[in-house]
């Protein structure tokens, strides 16, 4: 018997876990009391992680396809197979023939946050992808433009403020995104309990809707509309003050000028909020001692997401919140690779998609794209790891058409999903805790400096660690598939140092950090190196206090390294350091919304998640599918009569691109002229290998999200706002 401290995977509050197992079972699993940032707190889902590790369908050993199917494989075999196809692909038609997509636990992986970046580097295509452009791109394309890197994304300091301003995002549900903060519902029932203010616009009324201050019901899509007004009010009635971030930004004239444009009585009817709605709420946001607004999945999944994520800042910024204790302030993490870089303004496009000439971002193409690049010939493979697009990106029976038309296509991921389904070859990484963690990402998003490394367990014998298959792909593409892994980590490492401490300031050589780095393979190598460059680092002796990996796993239950701190103009990483008010690409895209105001459709398509739930892969645990159905067309009453449907029936929903047909649910906690259905379902495509899920299949709701309706200077899918018809389905 063994107890292990571990950091929940789930999502993005990095809860302290305490796991105990026997042998390689885990036997039970609980809050870290300990954990100075969760402080003992998990939800429902954290129990997944013993059932991830119990799943039967959950692949313990590679899959490759013969004539009767997906049938097991060695390693060796797997990895030869999927290598030769790869290389004559690539021989043939060229690198960009390659397509690589990561999603979303991409993010809480530690492997694949270190190790991905080697696989793309080594397959050199220009084709990739990522869950970004389904999900937070348009706020990481603000960003950038405003503050200079693309995740230099201002957090709210909930546990500190005095108002909060919450636009489509359901943290009671979600646990908090681009905001990470365990236990989210006890940090915003605080806010009340000392006197101050929730206030959520959402065109559903959320869990965190009904327990806020107050909830407005919005229209989808318009949230830019909204925020435009609320500045137009603290201009128009001089409520401006930019606090300490005065000094720091340009293009406040050309705000004004645009503000005027978005009165509250021009954006009332467009946003469904009476325009004296709209006066209170701007006066009240800035007479507050402090205040932050914050958007999430609603603002940037949507047709003006750029627009709206840039408007939230906008709002902090104008308010003179962004950057104090109580506003939305930038973290301070540990961590961060990239850190040392030179300013530089962010420049998107340095090369196009062929079919529809889409800018890069990030060095990234649309997901919303993929279909038409591989129906235009460019792309003949697909590489998906940790993803699982045919189920999460928009018109996905358009792209389930195009994977399957491919030459090949290699999964790395535990299940036989959606995607997977149609892989040539499937390697699974290993299970929950046979892997590091040190959450590089989120902490640059949390709502306190907190750093916490976990030590892998190791794998069962003969199975790699997720890095390790990463390695092993990467130095097979670079045709150096006989070179031990040892020696491609070192060469990895190696260049991640040399690249970090270019610009770190340190007495330190390449050559000295890697020999004080010792012999620490992996990952772990690679945090040490981080952590030890990082504000709090040891700075290779420099500090001899300050911490290192060592330091760190002396304290297992994780560090917490104080409330967020201001941080401008020394986070700004725009070429001139000042915070631009007003990108071009941005403000471009105003006519657009514009254009918009008058527009009327009578019924729209939202999205939702629930508790128990976790996008498309969670739905085999059966803990977390007990209960009613969770895949329901939420409907409000006076839209459910008037297309004479009753709840438990079914309804077809029809969109530009395809239609569902969806068990109905009648809730006045709708918006009228609004339906949701949550994504994520489907789950009863032929092969599929998910028992549990497919029993509780529920419908794809991508399968009448449209891949044509995008936020425009991102190119991120719009999967809310949905322009969608109804008619009832008899028995
Ligand atoms: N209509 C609609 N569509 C949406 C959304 C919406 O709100 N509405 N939301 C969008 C958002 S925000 C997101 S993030 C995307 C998510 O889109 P995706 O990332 O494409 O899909 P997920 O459902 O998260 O699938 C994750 C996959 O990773 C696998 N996996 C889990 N852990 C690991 C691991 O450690 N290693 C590996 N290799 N694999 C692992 C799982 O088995 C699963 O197959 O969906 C988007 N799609
Ligand atoms: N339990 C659970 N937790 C999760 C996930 C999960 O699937 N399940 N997924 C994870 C992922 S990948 C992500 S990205 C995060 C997302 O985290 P959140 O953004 O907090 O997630 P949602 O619950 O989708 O909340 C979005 C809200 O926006 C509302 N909305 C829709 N359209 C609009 C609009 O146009 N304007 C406004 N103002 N509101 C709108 C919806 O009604 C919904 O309440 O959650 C993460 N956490
Ligand atoms: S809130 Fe997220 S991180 Fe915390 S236990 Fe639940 S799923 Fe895990
Ligand atoms: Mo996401």
């Amino acid at each position: 018997m063994a107890t292990h401290l571990r950091t929940c995977p789930l999502c993005e509050a990095t809860c302290g876990l305490v796991v105990e197992t026997e042998g390689r079972a885990i036997t039970s699993v609980r809050g870290d009391a300990d954990d100075p940032f969760s402080r003992g707190y998990i939800c429902p889902k954290a129990y997944g992680v013993k059932a991830l590790s119990d799943d039967p369908d959950r692949l313990r050993a590679p899959l490759v396809r013969t004539d009767a199917g997906l049938a097991p494989a060695t390693w060796d075999d797997a990895f030869a197979t999927a290598l030769a196809r790869l290389a004559a692909i690539r021989k043939q038609h060229g690198n960009d023939a390659v397509a690589i997509y990561i999603g979303n636990p991409g993010a809480h992986s530690l492997d694949l946050m270190l190790y991905g970046p080697a696989l793309i580097r080594a397959l050199g295509t220009k084709q990739r992808y990522s869950a970004s452009s389904a999900d937070q791109l348009p706020k990481m394309v603000s960003a950038g433009l405003m503050f200079g890197g693309g995740l230099t994304i201002p957090v709210p300091d909930v546990d500190r403020t005095d108002h909060l301003l919450i636009l489509g995002a359901n943290p009671r549900a979600s646990n908090g995104s681009l905001m990470t903060a365990p236990d989210i519902g006890g940090r915003l029932d605080a806010i009340r309990a000392r006197g101050g203010t929730v206030i959520v616009l959402d065109p559903r009324r959320s869990e965190t809707a009904a327990a806020a201050t107050e909830h407005h019901f919005i229209r989808p899509g318009t949230d830019a509309l909204f925020l435009l007004a609320i500045v137009h009010v603290l201009f128009a009635e001089d409520l401006v003050r930019l606090g300490a971030v005065a000094d720091h930004v340009k293009h406040l004239d050309e705000i004004r000028a645009i503000a005027q444009r978005f009165a509250p009585e021009r954006v009332a009817s467009a946003t469904g909020i009476a325009a004296d709605t709209i006066r209170r709420l701007a006066r009240a946001h800035a007479a507050a001692p402090s205040a932050a607004c914050y958007g999430r999945i609603g603002t940037t999944c949507q047709e003006f997401g750029t627009l709206a994520s840039w408007a939230v800042d906008l709002v902090n910024i104008l308010t003179g919140n962004l950057d104090r204790p109580g506003g939305a302030m930038f973290t301070t993490p540990a961590a961060l690779p990239g850190r040392h870089r030179p300013r530089a303004d962010v420049r998107f496009g340095r090369f196009t998609s062929t079919a529809r000439g889409l800018p890069e971002m990030f060095g990234e193409l649309p997901i919303a794209t993929l279909a038409d690049e591989i129906e235009a010939g460019t792309v003949k493979a697909l590489i998906t790891i940790a993803g699982n697009p045919l189920s999460s990106a928009p018109n996905a029976a358009r792209l389930s058409a195009a994977v399957a038309s491919l030459e090949f296509r290699l999964a790395i991921d535990p299940y036989v999903n959606e995607t997977t389904r149609l892989a040539d070859v499937i390697l699974p990484p290993p299970g929950p805790l046979e892997r590091a963690s040190y959450d590089v990402a989120l902490y640059q998003l949390a709502v306190r400096n907190v750093a916490k490394f976990v030590p892998a367990l190791p794998p069962p014998d003969g199975t790699p660690a997720e890095w390790e298959i990463l390695v092993t792909l990467a130095k097979g593409a670079m045709g150096m598939g006989a070179a031990p892994i040892a020696m491609a980590d070192d060469a990895i490492a190696r260049e991640l140092v040399k690249r970090e401490l270019d610009g770190a300031g340190l007495a330190v050589d390449t050559n000295a950090a890697l020999a004080a780095l010792g012999d620490r393979r992996g990952p772990a190598r690679l945090m040490d190196f981080l952590i030890r460059t990082g504000p709090y680092g040891d700075r290779f002796g420099e500090h001899p206090d300050g911490l290192t990996l060592a330091s760190l796993l002396a304290q297992p239950h994780g560090v917490d390294l104080g409330p967020l701190v201001p941080g401008v103009p020394q986070v700004i990483r725009t070429g001139d350091a000042k915070i631009d008010l007003a990108p071009t690409l941005i403000t471009d895209d105003l006519a657009r919304l514009e254009a918009a105001i008058d527009r009327a459709p009578s019924l729209v398509l939202i999205g939702r998640r629930h508790l128990r739930s976790n996008n498309s892969w969670m739905h085999n645990l059966p803990a977390l599918v007990k209960g009613p159905a969770r895949c329901t067309l939420l409907i409000h009453p006076s839209d459910a009569a008037h297309h004479g449907l009753t709840s438990g029936g079914r309804a077809e929903l029809r969109g530009r691109v395809g239609a569902v047909v969806a068990q109905v649910e009648i809730s006045d906690e709708m918006m009228p002229g609004v339906v949701s259905l949550p994504h994520g379902f489907g789950h009863d495509q032929p092969g599929m290998r998910t028992a549990v899920a497919t029993a509780h299949a529920g419908v794809n709701v991508n399968l009448v999200s449209d891949d044509l309706a995008l936020d425009v200077p991102s190119a991120n899918a719009a999967f809310n706002g949905v322009p969608v018809t109804l008619a009832r389905v008899d028995a």
